[in-house]
């Protein structure tokens, strides 16, 4: 994440336009009210505390939900995002789609945690044999960004921490997908996530910025990362490789492609025998997806999913209840400040060509 390239609020001009649409009998007041109920698909799923990047599985026939837990802190806002500095995880379910998300409290705490030591982002988890693995990232005591594994006997928890993270983890934003009896943990983001300190196999720093250690803008993207699960979904049963996003003439998104080029937030869903990869866009605040035959991909690059909500990140999961796909998001409706999010859902529709149609998180159906 760059913090210093914070959005703009969306639809600033948009006032203005329902002032002068609404004729002379709406007051200034009104017209504002029209314009807030109006500007956002969905409303938050949850108000009470703040949360983001929900990542979404239905287990036992019920909905669960894994988000970050967005809290303010005194820590400065900088450009690798150290004021996202949330220290603990709640667990949501829901019986339905339609119904109140149920807070099931803390499931994880980084005082439980013996290695890490701050900025607990973006978690994800699986289920296996009746058990549950909650993985998550967060910086280490020399604030690397590693990732780590919680097992518990049931979805919501009590989650116990492995001691140590995942052995030859980096970077952050896990997602584990399953695919049959095999599970894959997709991971990395660029900038305030590290990955693109990672380039050489080791981590490598050599500046401040977090773009320092970038590729230049006509060289290949930095790739998000895949490795199979080790039978125990403790460790990593096999060397990370590359996820590569290719462009329709079979080239590698280019690292200058911001438009389109891996960011962070990494998801896969599969769709009539289809991988589908999705991720942020980070600075151009996209999700957009890739379609691949494979796990592994390659992926090609296919367009938008979900197009740029309020706040500056954006992060998705995508899972399906009974019959009916379901993105799950956040944005900043309730606070207006970046670092506070609320997260929330919405229906997903894939064509009958394959191609997923473009959802607008600001405009009501
Ligand atoms: O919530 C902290 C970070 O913000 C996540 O890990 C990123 O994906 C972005 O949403």
């Amino acid at each position: 994440m760059n913090l210093k390239l914070i959005k703009k609020p969306l639809f600033m001009g948009m006032g203005a336009f329902l002032l002068f649409s609404c004729g002379q009998n709406t007051t200034t007041e009104e017209s504002a009210q029209i314009e807030e109920e109006s500007k956002y698909l969905s409303k938050p799923l949850v108000s009470h505390i703040y949360t983001a990047d929900p990542s979404a599985h239905v287990f036992n026939g019920k909905i669960y939900i894994y988000p970050s837990h967005d809290v303010e802190s005194e820590i400065k806002q900088d450009d690798s995002g150290a004021h996202f500095n949330m220290r603990d995880y709640h667990v949501f379910s829901m019986d339905s789609p339609d119904s109140e998300p149920v807070d099931h409290g803390v499931i994880l705490d980084v005082d439980d945690v013996p290695w890490a030591k701050r900025q607990m982002w973006a978690p994800d988890a699986a289920e296996k044999d009746g058990k549950y693995y909650f993985y998550f990232p967060a910086k280490d005591h020399d604030d690397i960004f590693r990732i780590g594994v919680a097992v518990a006997d049931s979805p919501v928890g009590p989650f116990k921490a492995e001691a140590e993270p995942i052995k030859g983890s980096y970077s952050m934003d896990p997602a584990v997908f399953q695919d049959g009896n095999e599970y894959y943990m997709y991971w990395g983001g660029i900038w305030g996530g590290q990955l693109q300190k990672w380039r050489t196999g080791k981590y490598v720093s050599t500046g401040d910025l977090p773009y320092d250690d970038e590729p230049a803008d006509d060289e290949p993207a930095i790739a998000p990362m895949i490795a199979k699960m080790s039978d125990d979904m403790l460790q990593f049963a096999e060397e990370p490789k590359q996820v590569l996003i290719l462009d329709k003439d079979g080239s590698p998104i280019k690292a200058g492609d911001h438009e389109r080029r891996f960011f962070e937030a990494a998801w896969v869903h599969k769709h009539n025998g289809k991988y589908y990869f999705s991720y942020s866009t980070g600075d151009t605040h996209n999700i957009a997806y890739a379609i691949g035959d494979s796990p592994y991909g390659p992926f090609t690059y296919e367009g938008v999913i979900l197009k740029p909500v309020q706040g500056w990140t954006n992060h998705h999961s995508i899972a399906k209840v009974d019959d009916t796909w379901y993105i799950f998001y956040h944005d900043t409706e309730i606070s207006g400040e970046t670092h506070l999010r609320n997260i929330k859902m919405a229906e997903m529709t894939h064509n009958e060509d394959g191609t997923i149609q473009t959802i607008d998180p600001m405009k009501k159906p």
